[in-house]
């Protein structure tokens, strides 16, 4: 089964809470605050596996979630960070954020790693919270709360070489004759429907062939399989523009090099502007093609090379040329692509929103001072409702009409307004 688009879902790990603690010891009546801090929770990470070339393994898991942080405990113990979750993807992975459709990453080098998302951050214990007046606090921060994400997988596959050509021209079958690759093989069109890979052995040096769907006119407008798999051409650094040239199927190869150069530019002005060396193949089909080749040579002004799949004619010839034009050229190059950042939560801003009579307060800021509130002890909320009032939350309420006795939400507390 080959995929090379899928949807998922992750999510980093939470922070632990800080714990609230006492230290104790015999002979010691009241010991100071020994309340440690909640560990971070674990970061979801994406790794390029050489091994992987289709996101298959993504049909049946879509969700992913990396370990919360532990509780802070006593003794100012720390809580144990949350291990991170390792999401292998085959390179040349583009991690997208499906709701903005922002790039997170092109994770393209074997082994290269990329964090994605962040785990959240350890609430303080309440160890932290002591000042010289406030010598006893018996409150503790939660940890860090994390949010999934709605991520789109897209595989564009890396390799040196793209071929294309219409369908039935022999593409899969010199994929077959100059690498160890098995691809389908049959005498109608769109027998490839996925991609196949190939490494092509150069005396010491080797390079990768992809082998795509054939193309037909129209295939920009959907026609045939449409278009879209060229999405694993575009990296390469070169293509391939295999045509028969024995005409076997009753088409012009002169008319079938420009029709699918034609739809090249359609899909995209980048990859039609790639070097390209052009393959006459079924060269053993008539007798007349050495010419015919020269006739196509003079009308696209490029050299062609004549060759035969099925018998092996000129193929080491044309894989010398392939092999010496790959060298003068660049290596492939990860996408240029502006990076998306998840927002960071504005620890300032807040706003007040009433529904139902309840009065919903959210933001950064108001999320941060929840996170550390504990609303039975009475020093911690004395806190709160200071830090509320310092910041302007409590006339942000008045300006919405709150009164004594109505309910004020903030994130999950939720307690009654007493001016
Ligand atoms: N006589 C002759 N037949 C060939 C040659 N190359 C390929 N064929 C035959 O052409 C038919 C199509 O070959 P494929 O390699 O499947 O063609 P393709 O371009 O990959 O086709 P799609 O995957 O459908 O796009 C098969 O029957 C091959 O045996 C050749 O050089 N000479
Ligand atoms: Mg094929």
């Amino acid at each position: 089964m080959f995929l090379d688009i899928a949807t998922i879902y992750i999510k980093a790990g939470n922070g632990g809470d800080g714990a609230v603690s006492w230290h104790r010891e015999k002979y010691v009546p009241a010991g100071g605050p020994d309340g440690g801090d909640g560990g971070k929770g674990g970061d979801i990470v994406f790794e390029a596996d050489p091994s992987m070339n289709s996101l298959a393994p993504f049909r049946f898991t879509q969700h992913f979630r990396a370990e919360n942080g532990e509780k802070g405990s006593g003794k100012n113990c720390t809580g144990k960070s949350g291990v991170d979750t390792v999401i292998k993807v085959p390179c040349g992975t583009v991690v997208i954020d499906a709701v903005s459709g922002g790039i997170l990453a092109d994770v393209f080098e074997p082994g290269e790693r990329a964090v994605i998302l962040k785990g959240g951050k350890g609430g303080r214990g309440n160890a932290k919270f002591a000042t010289a007046l406030r010598r006893a606090p018996g409150f503790s921060e939660t940890g860090e709360r994390t949010e999934e994400r709605k991520i789109r997988l897209e595989l564009k596959t890396i390799a040196d070489v793209g071929l294309v050509g219409f369908p039935n021209v022999g593409k899969s079958t010199l994929l077959s004759v100059i690498s160890a690759a098995r691809p389908k093989i049959a005498n109608y069109h769109f027998t490839t429907l996925n991609p196949n890979l190939g490494v092509v052995k150069y005396f010491d040096d080797s390079f990768l062939v992809a082998d795509i769907p054939g193309l037909i006119e129209g295939a920009s407008e959907g026609l045939g399989l449409g278009h879209s798999f060229l999405r694993h051409v575009e990296r390469v650094r070169l293509i391939v523009h295999v045509v028969d040239i024995s005409s076997s199927e009753g088409r012009d190869p002169i008319q079938d090099y420009k029709t699918i150069r034609d739809e090249l530019t359609k899909y995209s002005k980048r990859l039609a502007a790639l070097p390209e060396i052009v393959l006459a193949n079924k060269s053993d089909i008539s007798s007349d093609t050495e010419s015919l080749a020269a006739k196509l040579q003079a009308a696209i002004g490029k050299p062609v090379y004549l060759v035969s799949a099925a018998t092996k004619f000129g193929i080491d010839k044309a894989l010398k040329a392939i092999y010496e034009e790959l060298k003068s050229l660049p290596p492939v190059k990860r996408m240029e692509f502006n990076k998306f950042e998840y927002e960071e939560k504005d620890r300032n801003s807040f706003s007040v929103h009433v529904e139902d009579g309840v009065f919903f307060v959210t933001g950064g800021y108001v999320e941060e001072l929840a996170r550390r509130v504990v609303l039975s002890d009475g020093d911690s909320f004395r806190w709160f409702q200071r830090a509320l009032r310092d910041k302007g939350v409590i006339s942000e309420l008045k300006k919405a009409g709150v009164k004594d006795g109505d309910t004020v939400a903030i994130m999950d507390l939720e307690f009654e307004y007493f001016d």
